[in-house]
C-alpha cells in the first residue's frame, strides 16, 4: 500500500547552487547527500516532514553525473524542473507487482538501490499521464 509522498525529484544543473536556493529561500537543510552511479546522479535529500506511516517526505535534488543518464538526458531536453514523484510503501515488491498487473510498465524486474539504502523502482511516464513515478521502500522499512 502506498502511504506517503516519499519525495519529489527535481533535476538541476548545479546541485550546490540549488541546495543553497532551498536553504536561503525556505530554510530547508540538507538531510543526506550521496552519489548513485547506477542512476547517474549526485543528489541531496532535504527532509520536509515526518509522515504518519513512520517515514518522511523529502525533496530530492538531482544533478547528473553523466550526460547519457536519465536526468542528464531529461535536463538537456527540458531544462531544470520537477523530474519525478515518488510514493512510499512498506513493500515495493508487492506494490510494483500489483501495478504491473494493471498494465502499467514497471521499469525494473527487481527494485534497485536508491537514496539512503532504500529499494526503488519506476513506472513509465507514458503509462502514468506524463508523470515519471517512483516507488520507494526506505531502509528502515525493509
Ligand atoms: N517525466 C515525464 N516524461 C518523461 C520523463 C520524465 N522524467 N523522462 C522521459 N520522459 C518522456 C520523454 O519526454 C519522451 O516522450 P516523447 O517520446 O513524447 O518525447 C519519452 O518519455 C521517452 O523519453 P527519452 O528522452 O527517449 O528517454 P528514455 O526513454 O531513454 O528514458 C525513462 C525515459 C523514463 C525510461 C528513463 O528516464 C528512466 O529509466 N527513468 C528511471 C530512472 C531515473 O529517472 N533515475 C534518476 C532518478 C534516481 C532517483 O530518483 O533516485
Ligand atoms: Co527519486
Amino acid at each position: 500500500m502506498l502511504t506517503r509522498i516519499d519525495h519529489i525529484g527535481i533535476a538541476c544543473f548545479d546541485l550546490d547552487k540549488t541546495v543553497e536556493f532551498y536553504r536561503a529561500t525556505y530554510g530547508f537543510e540538507v538531510h543526506h547527500t550521496e552519489i548513485n552511479e547506477e542512476q547517474g546522479v549526485r543528489e541531496a535529500m532535504l527532509k520536509i516532514n515526518e509522515t504518519s506511516d513512520g517515514g518522511a517526505s523529502y525533496l530530492q535534488l538531482l544533478e547528473p553525473t553523466r550526460e547519457d543518464s536519465a536526468v542528464g538526458k531529461w535536463l538537456a531536453k527540458n531544462g531544470e524542473g520537477v523530474h519525478h514523484i515518488a510514493f512510499g510503501t512498506a513493500d515495493v515488491d508487492a506494490d510494483a507487482a500489483g501495478i504491473r498487473g494493471k498494465g502499467v510498465r514497471v521499469l525494473y524486474d527487481e527494485p534497485r538501490t536508491g537514496s539512503m539504502g532504500s529499494r526503488i523502482t519506476f513506472l513509465h511516464p507514458k503509462d502514468c499521464h506524463g508523470v515519471l513515478t517512483e516507488l520507494v521502500t526506505s531502509a528502515t522499512e525493509h
